[in-house]
């Protein structure tokens, strides 16, 4: 009761801040429908790195990197024409040395990763709050690029494993870059930055065989988290469905630490920053996710290159819990520590404006794997905070970047190029330095330069703000970061009985590849969590453990937080999902060219899957070929948001006797997946245990009568496509796939 008095005041003193939930155009819902805005695609950014471009123009020449014109690319210089080459052949050398340079080193976490351009545009002025200079104007668009990452894997590795996903966004402002550099979730393992290589060690592969990729379920990771219990909330983020998210559009971000706004009268507020996503956040099934490893390594960069080369732009909101700083120490955990979240219930989220990607990069080296997100990189009206995790990454950013780019100078790549006057110091040289900075003088102060470049007046230079600090310097601890399960159980609690189930799932998972007595510290971190939860993932990996727990300290009472299940996830839209269409020879093509219609109508698109490449040939006698995009085999069913098999008795007789075309229906069951049926398409759905016969369809199945497919039907296959998954039938399904 305490707890929640204590936290509606801090709303009340939200909205005292002049900012209330109703500053967005629709409080608590996302408002900002897709769009189709081309004028944005080339942006201030875009347009700024113009020079650095290269394209290929008709007639040119292929030259060496000194322009000379070369006349043969295909065949050394030897002392005859069987050899040996000759070192005198200045052609070939440059060629290899220039590739035998082409790598850098991959980010050391982070490193596979997909990235694109857009803006970002506040809704209203946020002057009350913050002088940044970006959140002022609503007319204002200001460019970003964003990078989404998985953690672990190397940079080769695949999307869609279970992990973190990294969402860094840089906004090119007027006042400099400012970086929001987060997570799709809104809390990190540790508390510390000191513990940050530890961690990542134990999670990357194994040092004396490198093994597994990609994976957090092994010896070396669980080893070390199960002795910190300040990971085991993030231990339940990870594990949840947020570790397998559909796509990046389908994410939440967050930038997790708590950072401070400045208005112009220095008056400073608390603040977490959130990107909402319009199309909700929506998971694979964990089957759909190891498989898409193999099947489609790339399919998340994929999903967000097509969608945004479609015009599907993918849209987020960006959210802020403003906490006034009197506010401080009134929760019942420490706003500085990043293992905790401060519940939506509690502070309400205002969505001040709306970041949309609408271009793709040219070049994914020069972009993508260029960009340098620094958490450092901050901007007037927009400040740190005290929190220990965010203290060291102030300094490791930029620390990394200068091995990883080649030296000091990285902010002179185009990608990372703020677009307003930068490079104007006295920094001078270094490996790769671009700039020719003219004159005699490079100090400050300088009166051979007029004292050029000068310093900025107070109130136009960066200020930090003024906190008051008497403190004994101390290597420890605060005891306000000292309890580590009240959120963890908070996570649990709030969680639909399905989204707990696939917790107990994931563990099982990651615990079968750690030995027994890791198990077993697994399974006593998480008696502190839910008893429930322990016994189950217990019985499923043969551990036996006295109910003692691992920590001692009682749970403290908790109110489940509706916003951190993905039940409650906006489910009002089926952009960018794609629905295969099963057919063979002899189907109905009138009712695929309807269906395909109807889909592309609402916003989603269709395939067409079939036996082979090439074309279908429909039952009508005057009807089309039907163009085929995809085989069984080639495109199965884990690529797809749902299945739909049209009527056409031949059509329909021959897939039913094709063992890929069944395994293709039953594992879109199992995934989960809305499934249609018409006419004799029905036929195929005894492969999932219903028939006509039977009372009602099982959930998300949709059937319509006969060939000719109705409005009524399609209109209700998009409802059950906007729903993502029927989760209600894991529970009963005994198909097998
Ligand atoms: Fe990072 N992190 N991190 N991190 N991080 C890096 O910087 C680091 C943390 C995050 O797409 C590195 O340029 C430390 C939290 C993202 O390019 C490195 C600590 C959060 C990305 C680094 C953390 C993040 C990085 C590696 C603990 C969410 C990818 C390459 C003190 C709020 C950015 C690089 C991109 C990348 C250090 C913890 C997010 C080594 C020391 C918490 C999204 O500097």
């Amino acid at each position: 009761m305490e707890r929640w008095t204590i936290y509606l005041g801090a709303v009340i003193l939200c909205a005292s801040a002049g900012l209330t939930a109703s500053d967005g155009p629709q409080s608590g819902q996302p408002n900002c429908a897709p769009t189709v805005d081309s004028a944005c695609e080339i942006n201030e950014k875009v347009a700024s790195m113009e020079s650095f471009r290269a394209r290929t123009e008709d007639g040119d020449i292929l030259t060496t990197n000194q322009g000379l014109k070369i006349s043969d690319d295909s065949n050394s210089l030897k002392a005859g024409v069987r050899g040996s080459t000759l070192l005198e052949d200045f052609i070939l050398r440059e060629k290899i040395t220039h590739f035998d340079h082409e790598r850098i080193p991959e980010r050391v976490v982070h490193a596979r990763g997909a990235g694109a351009y857009g803006f970002f545009q506040v809704y209203n002025s946020l002057a009350n709050i913050t002088k940044a200079k970006f959140l002022q104007d609503p007319k204002k668009k200001t460019p970003v690029f964003v990078r989404f990452s998985t953690v672990g894997g190397f940079r080769g590795s695949a999307d869609t494993v279970r992990d973190v996903r990294g969402f860094a966004t840089k906004f090119y402002t007027e006042d400099g870059n400012f970086d929001i550099v987060g997570n799709n979730m809104p809390i990190f393992f540790i508390q510390d930055a000191i513990k940050f290589p530890d961690l990542i060690h134990s999670v990357k592969p194994e040092p004396h065989n490198e093994i597994p990729q990609a994976q957090s379920g092994h010896d070396n990771f669980y080893d070390f988290i199960t002795q910190q219990p300040e990971a085991a909330h993030m231990l339940m983020w990870v594990n949840s469905d947020r570790g397998i998210p559909r796509s990046y559009a389908n994410m939440e971000g967050f930038g997790i630490h708590t950072f401070r706004l400045i208005n112009e009268q220095g008056v400073s507020r608390f603040v977490k920053f959130h990107w909402k996503p319009y199309l909700g956040v929506h998971s694979l099934t964990a089957d759909d996710a190891g498989k898409l490893v193999g099947k489609d390594p790339d399919f998340h960069r994929r999903q967000l290159w097509e969608s945004i080369a479609s015009g599907a732009f993918p849209e987020w909101e960006l959210g802020l819990q403003i906490v006034e700083a009197e506010d401080e120490f009134k929760f019942d955990f420490d706003i500085l520590d990043p293992t905790k979240l401060i519940p939506e219930e509690l502070v309400p989220v205002i969505r001040v404006g709306r970041l949309v990607l609408n271009r793709n990069p040219d070049n994914y080296f020069a972009e993508t794997e260029q960009v340098a997100f620094c958490i450092a990189n901050i901007v007037p009206g927009i400040d740190f905070s005290d929190d220990p995790l965010m203290q060291g990454r102030i300094f490791s950013y930029l620390d990394t970047q200068i091995t990883r780019l080649g030296g000091p100078n990285f902010q002179e790549i185009p990608i990372n190029r703020p677009v307003c006057p930068f490079l104007k110091n006295n920094q001078r040289d270094g490996l790769h330095r671009d700039t020719i900075n003219v004159g005699q003088t490079n100090y400050h102060k300088n009166t051979l330069n007029a004292g050029l470049p000068k310093e900025a007046t107070p109130a136009a230079g960066f200020q930090g703000f003024p906190e008051r600090i008497a403190a004994n310097i101390v290597r420890a601890r605060s005891p306000s970061f000292d309890d580590h399960f009240s959120q963890a159980i908070l996570f649990w609690t709030s969680l639909s009985s399905w989204e707990q189930d696939h917790l107990v799932d994931s563990f099982t998972g990651e615990m079968a590849h750690c030995q027994p007595a890791i198990r077993e510290r697994l399974v006593r971190l998480l008696l502190n969590i839910n008893e429930s939860l322990s016994n189950r993932v217990a019985l499923n990996v043969g551990v036996k453990i006295d109910p003692m727990p691992y920590h001692t300290a009682p749970p403290k009472p908790v109110t489940p937080s509706p916003a951190l299940s993905q039940r409650n996830q906006s489910k009002d839209t089926i952009l960018t999902r794609v629905v295969a269409v099963l057919v063979a020879d002899g189907v109905n093509g009138q009712a695929v060219a309807q269906f395909k219609n109807a889909i592309i109508a609402a916003g989603g698109n269709v395939s067409i899957i079939a036996p082979r490449f090439g074309t279908v040939t429909p039952a009508e006698a005057d009807g089309a070929l039907i163009p085929v995009n995809g085989t069984f085999g080639t495109f199965p069913s884990v690529l797809f948001d749902a299945v739909f098999i049209p009527g056409g008795a031949s059509s329909v007789a021959l897939l039913g006797k094709i063992g890929a075309a069944v395994h293709y229906v039953q594992e879109a069951f199992v995934n989960l997946k809305p499934i249609a049926a018409a006419g004799e398409g029905v036929e195929l759905l005894k492969q999932v245990g219903w028939t006509p016969q039977d009372a009602k369809p099982p959930a998300g199945v949709v059937i319509n009568d006969g060939n000719a497919i109705s409005n009524a039907f399609t209109a209700a296959f998009v409802e059950a496509i906007k729903q993502h998954r029927f989760y209600e039938r894991e529970k009963t399904s005994s198909v097998p796939s």
